[in-house]
Order: C-alpha cells, then sequence, then structure tokens
C-alpha cells in the first residue's frame, strides 16, 4: 500500500519537476518536447524544457553590455559565449565556410542581404518575438529584408569622423582632413580609417561628393588613388580598437563608428576610461548610416533559445542598458525614454542624427556590381 502511494506521488510530481528545469535535458534542445511542453512554459511563453544550455553569438567588438548576458543567464540558465568579429566581409567568409558553431549572429543592413542570396539564414517564428513590437517601424521592413522575414533590428549607427578637440580646436567639416595631400603631413601616424571594404571606400566617395554606393571605373580610380595617397601617413586600419586609441590620445582623429566614437568619449565599462575631448561629426559632404541585425544562422541547431534571446535583446529594459552601455542608437522605440541622460545628452551633441544630418547620412547597398569594392580594397591593402 505504502509503495503504490509512493508511485502515484512520483507520477504527480513529475509534471512538476520537468518544468522546473530537473528534467531538462543537456545539450542542445530536443526537437520534439517529450515531456509535454504546456508543462514547462512560463509566464513569458518560455518553454523553459526546450532551452539549450548554451548559445553562441558572433557578434562586432564592444557590442554588448556584459551585464544583460548575465542577467539572460540567470533568468533563463542560457549561458552566451560571444565571439567577436570586426567586417561582415570576415564574419561571412567564416559563416560560409560552414560549421561555424554559431548561432546568433549581426550582420550590418547589405550583409544581411548576402547572408540572404547566399541562404545562410534561417527564418524567424515571429510567434517567438513579441517584443519585435517596441521596434521603430521606421526601421522595419528596410531594403534589405523587405518584411523582416529572417532579421531584426539590433543597434544602428554613423559613419564619420571622430577628434580630439584639443588637437581641432576649430572643428571639422570635412573629409579633406583625412584626405586632402596637402593637410596630412601634420597628422603622420596620429589617425586610423576603418579596416572595411565598404565603409572607408565610402568615405572617399562621400568627400568627391558621388554616392557611397557608385561603382562608376572612373570614379573608383579616384577613390583609389585618394588612398593609397593616404596610406603612408596612416596609423593603421583599424575597426577593432579605434575607441581606446581615441581615448588614450593615441589617435588624434579617426575613421569611426558614432558609438566608438562615445565610447572614446564617455569610457566603456570596466574596460579603460574616457576622454571628454572626444567629438564625433558627420562631415558636411555627408556619411553613411547602418544598422546591425540579428539573425539566426541555418545551421544553428538552437533555434528556439535563439528566438527567446534575441527577443531577450528587444525587451525595452535589456535595450536601454545595452545602448547606454555600447553609445550606439537603439531602435527600440521603448528603450529610448530609459537611456540615460548623459547618453541623450550626447546624442543630441552630434552623437544620434537631427534632421538636417539625416539629409547628408546614406545606406550602404549590396548590388552585383559591388565586387568592385571587394577588388579595389583587396588592391589598397595589398599595396
Ligand atoms: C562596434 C561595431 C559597430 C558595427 N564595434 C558597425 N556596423
Amino acid at each position: 500500500m505504502r509503495r503504490q502511494f509512493f508511485w502515484l506521488m512520483l507520477v504527480l510530481v513529475m509534471p512538476w519537476l520537468v518544468a522546473c528545469g530537473a528534467g531538462t535535458p543537456t545539450g542542445s534542445e530536443p526537437t520534439t518536447d517529450a515531456y509535454g511542453g504546456e508543462a514547462a512554459v512560463t509566464d513569458d511563453g518560455v518553454d523553459r524544457a526546450r532551452l539549450a544550455r548554451e548559445l553562441y553569438f558572433y557578434n562586432w567588438s564592444d557590442y554588448i553590455n556584459p551585464e544583460i548576458l548575465t542577467q539572460f543567464e540567470e533568468e533563463y540558465g542560457v549561458r552566451v559565449i560571444v565571439d567577436i568579429f570586426d567586417s561582415n566581409e570576415d564574419m561571412i567568409a567564416k559563416i560560409r565556410a560552414g560549421n561555424s558553431g554559431y548561432d546568433v549572429v549581426a550582420p550590418s543592413d547589405y550583409a544581411v542581404q548576402i547572408m540572404a542570396l547566399d541562404d545562410l539564414v534561417a527564418p524567424l517564428d515571429r510567434t517567438l518575438v513579441p517584443n519585435m513590437q517596441y521596434l521603430d517601424p521606421g526601421l522595419l521592413n528596410k531594403y534589405f529584408d523587405p518584411d523582416n522575414a529572417i532579421s531584426l533590428p539590433y543597434l544602428y549607427g554613423l559613419t564619420g569622423i571622430a577628434y580630439n578637440r584639443t588637437f581641432f580646436p576649430e572643428g571639422i567639416t570635412s573629409w579633406a582632413v583625412l584626405f586632402d595631400p596637402a593637410q596630412l603631413p601634420d597628422l603622420r601616424g596620429r589617425f586610423s580609417m576603418l579596416d572595411d571594404e565598404r565603409e572607408t571606400p565610402g568615405a572617399v566617395l562621400k568627400y568627391l561628393g558621388a554616392s557611397i554606393n557608385a561603382t562608376d571605373p572612373a570614379v573608383l580610380a579616384q577613390v583609389e588613388a585618394i588612398l593609397l595617397a593616404q596610406k603612408p601617413f596612416l596609423a593603421s586600419y583599424n575597426s577593432s580598437d579605434v575607441n581606446r586609441r581615441l581615448a588614450s590620445e593615441e589617435f588624434i582623429l579617426a575613421h569611426a563608428w558614432s558609438g566608438a566614437a562615445m565610447q572614446a568619449r564617455t569610457g566603456l565599462g570596466d574596460e579603460f576610461s574616457g576622454n571628454p575631448n572626444i567629438e564625433f561629426v558627420i562631415p558636411d559632404e555627408g556619411g553613411a548610416i547602418w544598422m546591425d541585425n540579428l539573425v539566426i544562422l541555418r545551421e544553428s541547431p538552437n533555434a528556439y533559445t535563439a528566438h527567446v534571446f534575441i527577443n531577450f535583446l528587444l525587451r525595452p529594459d535589456v535595450a536601454a542598458a545595452n545602448a547606454d552601455y555600447v553609445g550606439y542608437l537603439t531602435p527600440n522605440e521603448a528603450a529610448i525614454p530609459l537611456l540615460s541622460q548623459e547618453v541623450r545628452d550626447l546624442y543630441a551633441a552630434g552623437f544620434a542624427p537631427d534632421d538636417a544630418m539625416l539629409e547628408r547620412l546614406e545606406w550602404i547597398e549590396r548590388d552585383e556590381d559591388s565586387v568592385v569594392f571587394t577588388e579595389l580594397w583587396t588592391r589598397v591593402k595589398g599595396q
């Protein structure tokens, strides 16, 4: 009789044990939920029993607040391992090779197009990302993924010039400071350009008054000549630690992303302290606006967990904590009122676009001629 009672109790408490995670299988998520998904679904709609233990996020450097990763692990028991890339092209080469091991990746706009053409990305299940309701509709359905079928906005920003105002007390208004041969000797070894096959020729194209997407051979020949003439004066092509080198005054100016410039100005968490003299400008000739996006790789075995992570990143409090830390712009409308006053003041001081600035910003796009940028960049870097 007592034994029967024991077995009855066990049958009754089993679903509860499973819901608490005691029955969660280790390793990757199961494709079918053998335990009856209902029992494991919590208030937030997440089925704990389907979560993987680990998730691999391939992201740009200095591009996530480490505290939100800790928070995600605390809330869901999933450890997120972040690996770093510094250009879309490096990232795509790694994913194309296959078996990258990554689940979630953060390609820029035009790189989403490339990844879609190569069929590297899985479709999104909107029912699993309800927090997309908080995204600015003006940043959804963009040219690179018209229905947001495979990507959702992560962060966006601008590309212009970051500089130290003690060395440029008059300010900077033109790309000429980086490309006019008469101005370069004074800057020798004190500045960098992004190490980027679209951004760097793109800055010269803006300087020349052309579209950032121009592929006309005569214009690109000029671009190449300007970059080659600049190269002897350059400290480096650098997309990885411009923030630190500006903050330390090793560099006095740099072709830079807006958030890297803000990090140079305010510092970055425990990583390094800021330099209050750093300014950011979009030159009169114009600059780039871009957006990085969250996608799930087709080869990911953890698509469910990946959706849960993306939905977490889109939660307004999480998106605000992230944007506050990295200094880029959040596409999350509901997060904006939650940002710190310091960051909002810097946005107003040129680290975010106003209407006049928006008119001189251009998106980088990919088309069948874009290979000319890879070729140009290979020649410039190889010289
Ligand atoms: C952060 C890189 C920003 C991404 N270091 C540029 N698309």
